[in-house]
């Protein structure tokens, strides 16, 4: 064999050498894509998850927030009397301008509306005043569309002493993967009304 044919074969070599991947440099190629991408992967599922969690518990702080600012708010401007700030049953209506039923006990679905009442909490709730638009009439109805679905809040009053109540809410929320989660807002009420001081 001559130098210029040898010279030929090794570049011939040297050529195919040089022709794409080997299966096993795409192989371990795939792999290391694929472990990399299933950290991402796991990194998005977090992120969603966690992000869920955190509008959920958002949610749930502005309902507290806002059922106690209601329930504040009627003391202050004497739309109930202290004494009937209470829960179904414990009400006092004795020598009031009107009657009010209670706030519901227990865990209930919450409406994005307050009902007949104008008080949010309350077992009319979800009440619709039907095609005339007007509470009492034969065309009420319980209306599901007005649920905020999602949640469920409980609203519980307890009398301490006299003049001093403990208003405790507890909104529960579900979370992506169906789990409840639970959280609660305590305020503690008394009877002076700061609009009429
Ligand atoms: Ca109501």
């Amino acid at each position: 064999m001559s130098n210029d044919a040898s010279q030929k074969t090794s570049n011939n070599k040297f050529i195919k050498k040089q022709n794409g991947f080997s299966l096993v440099e795409a192989v371990v190629a795939i792999f290391i894509m694929t472990v990399g991408l299933i950290g991402t992967a796991a990194a998005l599922g977090y992120a969603i998850h966690y992000g869920s969690i955190s509008r959920n518990v958002t949610s749930a702080k502005s309902i507290i927030f806002a059922q106690i600012e209601e329930i504040e708010a009627l003391r202050n401007s004497r739309r109930l009397d202290f004494k009937q700030i209470a829960n179904v049953g414990g009400v006092d209506n004795t020598n009031t301008p009107a009657v009010f039923g209670g706030f519901s006990t227990g865990f209930k679905e919450m409406s994005l509306n307050p009902g007949p009442d104008g008080v949010n909490g309350t077992d009319d709730d979800l009440l619709d005043a039907g095609a005339d638009g007007i509470y009492g009439t034969a065309d009420d109805f319980e209306n599901p569309a007005l649920v905020r679905s999602g949640y469920r809040r409980q609203i519980t009053v307890t009398n301490l002493s006299g003049s001093m109540k403990k208003v405790e809410i507890r909104v529960r929320y579900f979370g992506s993967g169906g789990v409840v989660g639970e959280l609660a807002g305590v305020c503690y009420l008394n009877d002076e009304s700061r609009l009429t001081r």
